[in-house]
C-alpha cells in the first residue's frame, strides 16, 4: 500500500474512533470499541473504501500505534485522543516517572501559566515520556516549547495518571504549580 493510502486511512480511523463515529452511522461501545466487520461495512457504505487487509496494515504500521485490536481480534479502538462523549477507556491507574513532558507553542503560554494544562476538547491532557516525543507533539502547531511536569509529586498529591496502550500519559489537568517553563 502506498504511504498516502495508509496515512489517509489512519486519519479516517482517528475521525471515526476518536471523534465522530456517526460519520459512518456507527456508535462506539462504552470503552471505545467498534466491531471491525461493522466498521468496514459502514465505511464502504459511506463511500470510504476500506478492506480488512488495509485496516490491519494501518494498525501494524502506524507511526504512533494509534489503534489497538481487542484480544479476539474482532474489535478496534483508538488508544487515546478521544473527544467523543460517552467513552471511557478504563485504563489502569499507573505511577508515573518523576518527570513527564508536554509539547506546546508560545501562543498558549500565558494561558497555561494562568490555568495550568487543560484538556480542552479531548478527554485528557496528554503528556509525553521524553522531550523528543513532546517536541514532535508541539511541532504540529509551530515552533515547539517543552514544559516539564513534576509528575511524581503530582501523583503523590493525589492526581491520577494512566498510560495509554501506545505510551501516552493521560491526566485530567496539570495545575500550574507542577509545571516548569523553559
Ligand atoms: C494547549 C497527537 C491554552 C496544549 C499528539 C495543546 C498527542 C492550552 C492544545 C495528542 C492550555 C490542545 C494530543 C491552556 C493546554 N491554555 N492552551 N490552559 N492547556 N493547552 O491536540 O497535547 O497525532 O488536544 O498545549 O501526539 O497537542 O492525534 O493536545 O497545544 O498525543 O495521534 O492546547 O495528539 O496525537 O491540543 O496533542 P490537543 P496535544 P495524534
Amino acid at each position: 500500500k502506498s504511504n498516502d493510502k495508509l496515512v489517509s486511512t489512519s486519519k479516517f480511523l482517528s475521525l471515526v474512533l476518536r471523534h465522530r463515529p456517526e460519520v459512518i452511522g456507527s456508535k462506539l461501545d462504552p470503552e471505545g470499541w467498534l466491531c471491525i466487520d461493522e466498521l468496514i461495512a459502514q465505511a464502504n457504505a459511506h463511500g470510504k473504501a476500506i478492506t480488512l487487509e488495509l485496516l490491519h496494515e494501518v494498525v501494524a504500521t502506524n507511526d504512533k500505534r494509534r489503534f489497538a485490536l481487542s484480544e479476539d481480534g474482532l474489535r478496534i479502538r483508538a488508544s487515546q485522543g478521544h473527544s467523543v462523549s460517552g467513552v471511557e477507556l478504563n485504563l489502569e491507574e499507573t505511577t508515573p516517572p518523576e518527570v513527564l513532558y508536554h509539547g506546546t507553542v508560545a501562543a498558549f503560554l500565558d494561558s497555561i501559566r494562568a490555568t495550568g494544562l487543560r484538556k480542552r476538547s479531548r478527554h485528557h491532557v496528554h503528556l509525553s515520556p521524553d522531550e523528543e516525543t513532546a517536541t514532535k507533539v508541539g511541532s504540529r502547531r509551530g515552533k515547539p516549547i517543552i514544559l516539564r511536569v513534576a509528575a511524581e509529586t503530582m501523583h503523590r498529591d493525589g492526581h491520577q495518571f494512566c498510560l495509554s496502550a501506545n505510551g501516552v500519559w493521560l491526566v485530567d489537568a496539570v495545575p500550574p504549580t507542577y509545571l516548569t517553563f523553559p
